[in-house]
Formats: C-alpha cells, sequence, structure tokens
C-alpha cells in the first residue's frame, strides 16, 4: 500500500461527500480515505513520508548538479511506451552525451536489459508492493554509477499515474507520458502528475488514425490543468517528434548543467 495517496483501502476513514450517482472519497482534508485512519492522522503521515522523501531528494538534486549530471524522471501509466522511448533517445543523444538509466519496475528487470542492449548502464529496482520510486531508492541505485559531468540520467518511474506524482526523486524535471491510445481525458482524471510535469509527451502518433481519439482535446485538458507544461507529440515507430523531443532536452540540460554551475 501507498503510505502517501492509501491505494488499497477497503473500509474509508472518511464520511465521503455524497450526492446521487457520486461518492467522493477525495473531499476531506487529506485528499484521500484510508481505513482505520482519521483525516489528521492520514495528513501527519503523509507530511512525515514526504519530509524525509523530500530531504533525500535535495541530496539526490544537489549530488547530481555537483556531479554535472542532468536527470529526467519519466511518470507514466503502464505500457504508454516510456522504454521504447528512452531506447531511441539514447541512439540519438548518445553521440553528444554519456546516458544512464534506472529503471523502476515491482518486479522483473526486463526494461533494465532492453536498456543494457543498446550499450548504456541501466540499474534496475524493484519495488514488490511498492507503486513508485522515492528518492532513498535513487541514492542507492545513484551509488553504484559512475557518472561523468554532462551525462544524461533518465529515471523511468513505475507504471502508474498517481503515486508518483508525489515523490520528488531529485530530477530537474518530470516528464509525463501519455500514449494515444489512452484517450483524451486523463490529464483531467489524473491531474496531480499533470501539475507535477514539465513536459509531456504524448506518445505513439503513428496510431492515431486507427483511434477515434482527439489529440487536441489531450492537449488542452493538459494545459487546462497545468498552463505552463510544454507538450511533444512522438512515434517511437516512425521518428516522428524524436528531433523536437531531443532538442528539448539538449536545451534543458545545458540550461540546468548552467545554472547549477552559477
Ligand atoms: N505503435 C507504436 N507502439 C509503440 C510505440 N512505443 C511503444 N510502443 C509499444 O507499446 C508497448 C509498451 O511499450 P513499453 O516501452 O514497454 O512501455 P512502458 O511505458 O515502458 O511500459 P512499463 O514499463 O511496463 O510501464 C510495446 O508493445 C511497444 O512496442 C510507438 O511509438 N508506436
Ligand atoms: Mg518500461
Amino acid at each position: 500500500m501507498c503510505s502517501v495517496c492509501g491505494c488499497g483501502s477497503g473500509t474509508p476513514s472518511v464520511s465521503p461527500v455524497a450526492t446521487f450517482g457520486h461518492v467522493d472519497f477525495g473531499a476531506g482534508p487529506a485528499g484521500a480515505s484510508v481505513p482505520g485512519l482519521t483525516q489528521d492522522r492520514l495528513i501527519r503521515i503523509e507530511r512525515d513520508v514526504l519530509a524525509v522523501n523530500d530531504a533525500q531528494a535535495r541530496a539526490n538534486r544537489a549530488r547530481l548538479a555537483a556531479s554535472g549530471v542532468f536527470s529526467l524522471n519519466l511518470v507514466s501509466s503502464p505500457g504508454s511506451g516510456k522504454t521504447t522511448l528512452l531506447v531511441k533517445l539514447i541512439e540519438q543523444l548518445r553521440t553528444a552525451h554519456a546516458i544512464a538509466v534506472i529503471e523502476g519496475d515491482q518486479q522483473t528487470s526486463n526494461d533494465a536489459e532492453r536498456i543494457r542492449a543498446t550499450g548504456a548502464p541501466a540499474i534496475q529496482i524493484n519495488t514488490g508492493k511498492g507503486c513508485h520510486l522515492d528518492a532513498l531508492m535513487v541514492a542507492r541505485a545513484l551509488d553504484r554509477f559512475l557518472l561523468a559531468p554532462g551525462s544524461l540520467l533518465f529515471i523511468e518511474n513505475v507504471g502508474n499515474l498517481v503515486c508518483p506524482a508525489d515523490f520528488d526523486l531529485g530530477e530537474a524535471h518530470k516528464v509525463v507520458v501519455l500514449s494515444v491510445t489512452e484517450g483524451e481525458d486523463k490529464p483531467l482524471k489524473y491531474p496531480g502528475i499533470f501539475t507535477a510535469s514539465d513536459l509531456m509527451v504524448i506518445t505513439k502518433s503513428d496510431l492515431l488514425p486507427h483511434l477515434d481519439v482527439d489529440l487536441a482535446a489531450i492537449m488542452a485538458h493538459a494545459r487546462r490543468i497545468n498552463p505552463a507544461i510544454a507538450i511533444i507529440t512522438v512515434s517511437a515507430r516512425t521518428g516522428e517528434g524524436m528531433a523536437e523531443l531531443c532538442a528539448w532536452i539538449t536545451a534543458q540540460a545545458r540550461q540546468n548543467l548552467r545554472t547549477a554551475a552559477e
């Protein structure tokens, strides 16, 4: 169970706000309900957990800045195309940057093996029942890398549009990855992750001709939740949008490393 979002709940800890046909367990001050916990207790636990995580995230961020490493935290629902995208990004960015990857999944080393097949180093973190990476997990993975200044570090979070939103890992930016097959309304249904992200990458654009999905509506919904979010549409299959994405990453890395050096 996630200590912050309380996913896996049964008996409610709060009287939900209910109107006919709608019962809202997120309307209390904690924004969530966990069986056996009052709203006050839930808020205290969340604050405590996030305070410890945030302290470690600050240490990770300082460590990455001191090493001259630029990192992105890729968050999305399962199967949006994160690993496929990373493999393509490594192919396109490797001449300019050393690249390393931290892979987060509940089980298996499949994704780390896919990354290692490109020649890039990858550390697999398995979270067991955990539904997100946290800053301490990333710190343990960082202990195992020797990252040269100017390196790019991609962190692929556990596939989950909810819990990773709250956990700072020390990355420069969260990047939310949403595939066109997931529909237009995901930014509205899962606003936390879109609020926390600086870039939305819409993947699998090659599938658009086969779907009844409105690309403009996905973008409009994301901007309604986060007006400042950058949006890039890509297809790892055809290569559409990949040059724009590489340019965004390179520009952000340059700016981040310049700021860290000042
Ligand atoms: N048509 C098409 N399929 C894609 C594209 N990118 C990824 N896929 C397919 O989408 C499926 C999931 O891709 P992954 O890269 O494993 O997705 P992921 O987000 O890493 O998945 P998890 O790590 O399990 O959350 C695979 O079958 C990919 O081949 C794309 O651009 N176009
Ligand atoms: Mg993956």
